[in-house]
C-alpha cells in the first residue's frame, strides 16, 4: 500500500463502518476503519497462504487458549506501516497512538499458556510454517478486574461487543456439533496472522456455537417458544465465557462441553480437507500433525478415533495407527492440581460414544501393559480410566508420538517425576522443546527506542527476524557510549511508565527509582507473598530507623487471581494493604512506593516490561514449569532476581551468574530440606521475619474483619493438607532478601556496570525468541518446511 493508499482506504473504511464524514468519526471509528484496511490490505496474500498450506502437511495447534491482546499496532508493525499510518491519521487530525488505545485486549486466555500459543503463532507466521491455530471465540474474555478497597472484583469483558474486523466469519465452512443431549452449530471465525517481513498470512480458527434454529427452523417454529429460547442460550453458553482458573482444573460440565465443541469442529475441518486434498484418509498421519496444548484438547484423541471408526469405516487398529501417528502433547505443569481427570458420569451425559471409545482405548492399553508385565497396581494408576475417572494426561501419554515440557529443568521433573511411568515405556516419545517469546510484540514494538538502538547498532533490522543476531552486539557492552546510552533509553521509557501509570491509576512515581516488577498470575507457588514480606519487612526496619540507607524503589505488581481461589485474592488483598501503609506514610516517602496495576493484561504488560529494571521470577524451585515473562524482560534489559526454576535455568546459563540474581533452595535440595523444616523456627531464627509474620495477624494489617489474613498465617505457620509453608516462602526469606538488597545497591553503586549486566541480557536473549522454539518444534516434532508463498 502507498501512502495515499492508506489514506484513501482508511477514510473509505471509516466512512462504512460509521456511517459519518471520517471527520466526524469516534476514534472506535477510526479504529475499525483501520482495522478493516489492514484486512482489506492483507486478503489475497492471506487466502494465497491458506490455499498453499492446505494443500502441504500441515501442523494444527489445538489450545482451549490464545491471549491475543491487541492486534492493529500488531499487524501494522509486521507490514512496516506504522509511519504511513501515523502519516494518515494525521490528515483526518487523529493520533495513531489514541486510535489504537480504543482496541481491547483480546484476552481469551489465562496466562502464560495462551500468550505462549498465541507467540507460536506469530512465530510461525514469520518464518513461513504451515500451522494453523483452533481455538474457542469465546464472547467474554478473561475478566476485568477492578480493586474495592483493596480486595479484587471481577467484571465481564465483552471484548468484541462494538465489533471487531479482525475476525472473519466463515459461514460456509459450519460443522455441527452432536452431543447426547444437545446439537449445535460451529462457525469458524478466521483471524489473520501476520508475519514479519513476509507475505505469507497465517489463520487462528475461532469457533463460536450457534444454536441450530437456522437449519431447522420449523422445529424452532414449533408450540414450544420459550423452550426454543432457553435451548438457544444453552448453545450459547458453549463459547460464552473463558473458565478464569490458571495451572488448575475445575471440573465443571460446561468446561467439558467446551472442549469437545472446538476439537471436534477443529478436527472436521481437518478431515474434510485431507478428503478434498487427498482423496482419503489413508495418509492422514502424514499430512497432519496435531499439538495439543496441555490436555484441554486431548478429547480430540477419541473424537479423531470416532470420526475414523464411525464415518470413514476404518477397522480400530488402522485407525489407531493414525491417531498414534497424529497427536503430539505439551505439559505446562507438574501441579497436580492442575492435571484434568473428568467424572465418567459426565462422558456418559454428553457422550457416550466417545466414552465408549474411551473406554476401548482403556481395555486395550491394560492387556498392552499387562504383556509388557506391569503390575496390576501401575496398571491401575496409569490407565486412562480409573477410579471413575478419564485421565486426560494419561490419554495424551498413551496416544501421542511426542511428549514435551516446556523448559530444560520441567521436562528432566517430567521424566523423573510426574510422567516418570511414561518416560520408562516410551523414553523415546520425551523431548524438551523450551518457551520463547515473539521479538515483534515484546521488543520491536513495545520498545520502539531499544529497538532503533538496535538496529543502528547493527546496521539493519535483521535482528527482528533472527534474535540470534543481538549476539553480534554483545562487544558494545564495554563501549561507556553505549551503555549510557542504555541506561537513558530506560530512563525515557521509565519516565513514559511514570505518565502512563499516573493517568490510569492517579499514582506518583519517581523514574529514578528502581523499578522492580512481579507481573503475572497470582498463585501461591509464584509467591507474590514472599515478595510483599520483602516490602513489609524493609518498611519496618526504616520506621524503626529512619536513618538507614535504602536504595528508592517503586514495587510493580500485576496480577488476576482466579476468582474462586481465596488465598490469591488474600495475596492481593495484602499487597494493596501494605501498598496503602507504605504509600500513606511521610516516614518513608521517596524511598518506597507500591504501585498495584489494575486489570493487569498484554498491553499493560507493553507499558511495563519495558520500563522495568528488576524482573521478580521468584517461584519456588520446581514448581514454575518454564515462565515466559522471564524472557519477556530479559530482552528488555531487566534483569532476573530469581530462583533456580523453569526457564530462569536457562537465562542464568546464557548470561552467566554473574548477569543474574539467583537465590534461594534448589528443587533437588527441596526435599531434604523440607525433612527438618520447620517455618515457626525459621520465623523466630530470621532478623525481622517474626515482626512481619505477625502483622498478619496482630492488627498492623486491617483485612477488613474477613479472616483472609489469619489464614494466610495459618497456612504459613500451621498448614493444612500441603503442610505449613508449603511453597517454602520463610525458608528462602533470608536468602531473598540478602540477594534483593544486593542487588539494589549494585544498581546505583555503577550505573555503567549495571547497563553492562543489562547489555548481555539483551543480547544473549536469541535464544529465547519463540523463533527458536517453533523451529525446534518444526523440525523435531512436526516435521514440516517453510511453505512461502
Ligand atoms: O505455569 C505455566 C508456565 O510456567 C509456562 O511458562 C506457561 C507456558 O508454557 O504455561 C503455564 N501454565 C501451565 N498455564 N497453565 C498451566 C497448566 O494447565
Amino acid at each position: 500500500m502507498t501512502h495515499f493508499d492508506i489514506e484513501q482506504a482508511i477514510g473509505g473504511q471509516v466512512r462504512s463502518v460509521s456511517g459519518k464524514n471520517a471527520r466526524s468519526a469516534t476514534l472506535m471509528e477510526y479504529w475499525q476503519g483501520t482495522a478493516s484496511a489492514v484486512v482489506d490490505a492483507i486478503a489475497e496474500n492471506w487466502q494465497k497462504t491458506e490455499e498453499r498450506y492446505n494443500a502441504s502437511r500441515m501442523q494444527h495447534y489445538f489450545s482451549a487458549e490464545f491471549l491475543m491482546g491487541r492486534a492493529l499496532l500488531n499487524n501494522l508493525n509486521n507490514l512496516g506501516k506504522i509511519e504511513e499510518t501515523k502519516a494518515a491519521l494525521a490528515t483526518y487530525g487523529q493520533e495513531l497512538s489514541d486510535v489504537l488505545e480504543a482496541e481491547s485486549d483480546a484476552a481469551l486466555g489465562n496466562g502464560g499458556l495462551g500468550r505462549l500459543a498465541a507467540c507460536f503463532l506469530d512465530s510461525s507466521a514469520t518464518q513461513d510454517l504451515p500451522v494453523r491455530g483452533y481455538g474457542i471465540l469465546y464472547r467474554y474474555g478473561l475478566f476485568k478486574q477492578y480493586f474495592d478497597n483493596g480486595f479484587q472484583g471481577e467484571k465481564p469483558d465483552p471484548w468484541m461487543e462494538e465489533g471487531y474486523p479482525f475476525v472473519i466469519r466463515r459461514e460456509e465452512e459450519q460443522v455441527l456439533i452432536n452431543y447426547a443431549d444437545l446439537k449445535v452449530r460451529a462457525i469458524p471465525y478466521d483471524m489473520p496472522i501476520t508475519g514479519y517481513g513476509t507475505d505469507n498470512v497465517g489463520t487462528l480458527r475461532l469457533w463460536k456455537a450457534e444454536p441450530m434454529e437456522d437449519f431447522d427452523y420449523n422445529e424452532f417454529n414449533s408450540q414450544n417458544f420459550t423452550g426454543a429460547i432457553v435451548e438457544r442460550e444453552r448453545v450459547n453458553d458453549i463459547s460464552r465465557v473463558l473458565y478464569p482458573n490458571d495451572s488448575s482444573f475445575e471440573g465443571k460440565i460446561l468446561r467439558v462441553r467446551q472442549q469437545y465443541f472446538f476439537v471436534s469442529a477443529s478436527l472436521q475441518q481437518i478431515v474434510a480437507n485431507e478428503i478434498a486434498q487427498r482423496g482419503s484418509l489413508k495418509d492422514f498421519a502424514k499430512n497432519n500433525s496435531i499439538q495439543l496444548n496441555d490436555t484441554h484438547p486431548v478429547l480430540a484423541i477419541p473424537e479423531l478415533m470416532r470420526i475414523l471408526l464411525d464415518e470413514h469405516d476404518f477397522g480400530w487398529d488402522e485407525a489407531w495407527k493414525i491417531v498414534q501417528g497424529t497427536f503430539a502433547y505439551t505439559n505446562h505443569t507438574v501441579l497436580a492440581e492442575a492435571l484434568e481427570t473428568w467424572e465418567i458420569a459426565i462422558f456418559e451425559r454428553l457422550f457416550p460414544r466417545i466414552l465408549e471409545i474411551v473406554r476401548e482405548i482403556d481395555r486395550r492399553f491394560r492387556e498392552e501393559m499387562a504383556e509388557k508385565g506391569l503390575s496390576e497396581d501401575k496398571i491401575n494408576y496409569l490407565a486412562p480410566v480409573s477410579g471413575n475417572r478419564v485421565h486426560m494426561a494419561w490419554i495424551a501419554c498413551y496416544a501421542s508420538y511426542s511428549i514435551n515440557g516446556v523448559a530444560a529443568l520441567h521436562t528432566e521433573i517430567l521424566k523423573a517425576d510426574t510422567l516418570n511411568d511414561w518416560y520408562k515405556l516410551w523414553p523415546e516419545k520425551f523431548n524438551n522443546k523450551t518457551n520463547g517469546v515473539t521479538p515483534r510484540r515484546w521488543l520491536h514494538q513495545c520498545n520502539p527506542r531499544l529497538s532503533a538502538l538496535l538496529t543502528e547498532l547493527m546496521g539493519s533490522d535483521e535482528w527482528v527476524r533472527d534474535l540470534d543476531k543481538l549476539k553480534e552486539l554483545g562487544h558494545y557492552g564495554s563501549d561507556p557510549a553505549v551503555l549510557d546510552r542504555v541506561n537513558e533509553i530506560k530512563h525515557a521509557n521509565k519516565v513514559d511508565f511514570a505518565k502512563w501509570i499516573k493517568n490510569r491509576q492517579g499514582i506518583e512515581i519517581d523514574p529514578n527509582a528502581i523499578f522492580d516488577t512481579q507481573i503475572k498470575r497470582l498463585h501461591e507457588y509464584k509467591r507474590q507473598l514472599l515478595n510483599a514480606f520483602y516490602i513489609l519487612d524493609l518498611y519496618f526496619q526504616i520506621k524503626e530507623d529512619p536513618s538507614i540507607e535504602v536504595p528508592p524503589r517503586v514495587f510493580i505488581f500485576g496480577a488476576k487471581a482466579a476468582p474462586g481461589y481465596v488465598r490469591a485474592k488474600a495475596i492481593i488483598k495484602l499487597i494493596n494493604t501494605i501498598g496503602d501503609l507504605v504509600n500513606d506514610d511521610a516516614d518513608v516517602a521517596g524511598r518506597l512506593k507500591v504501585v498495584f496495576v489494575e486489570n493487569y493484561n498484554v498491553s499493560p504488560a507493553e507499558h511495563i516490561i519495558p520500563a522495568t529494571d528488576v524482573s521478580e521470577q521468584i517461584s519456588t524451585a520446581g514448581k514454575e514449569a518454564s515462565g515466559t515473562g522471564n524472557m519477556k524482560f530479559m530482552m528488555n534489559g531487566a534483569l532476573t532476581l530469581g530462583t533456580m526454576d523453569g526457564a530462569n535455568v536457562e537465562i542464568v546459563d546464557s548470561v552467566g551468574h554473574d548477569n543474574a540474581y539467583i537465590f534461594g533452595a534448589e528443587e533437588d535440595e527441596l526435599p531434604e530440606l523440607r525433612k527438618t523444616y520447620d517455618p515457626r523456627r525459621t520465623a523466630a531464627e530470621t532478623p525481622g521475619l517474626q515482626r512481619v509474620v505477625d502483622a498478619l495477624v496482630d492488627g498492623t494489617l486491617d483485612d477488613g474483619g474477613t479472616g483472609l489474613f489469619h489464614d494466610l498465617h495459618h497456612s504459613l505457620m500451621t498448614g493444612d493438607w500441603g503442610g505449613a509453608d508449603e511453597y517454602y516462602v520463610l525458608g528462602d526469606f533470608a536468602s531473598y532478601r540478602e540477594t534483593r538488597d544486593r542487588m539494589a545497591k549494585d544498581y546505583y553503586a555503577d550505573r555503567r556496570h549495571w547497563a553492562a549486566m543489562v547489555w548481555k541480557n539483551i543480547t544473549e536473549s536469541g535464544r529465547f525468541s519463540s523463533d527458536r522454539t517453533i523451529r525446534d518444534y518444526a523440525r523435531e516434532v512436526w516435521k514440516i518446511e517453510p511453505q512461502k508463498i
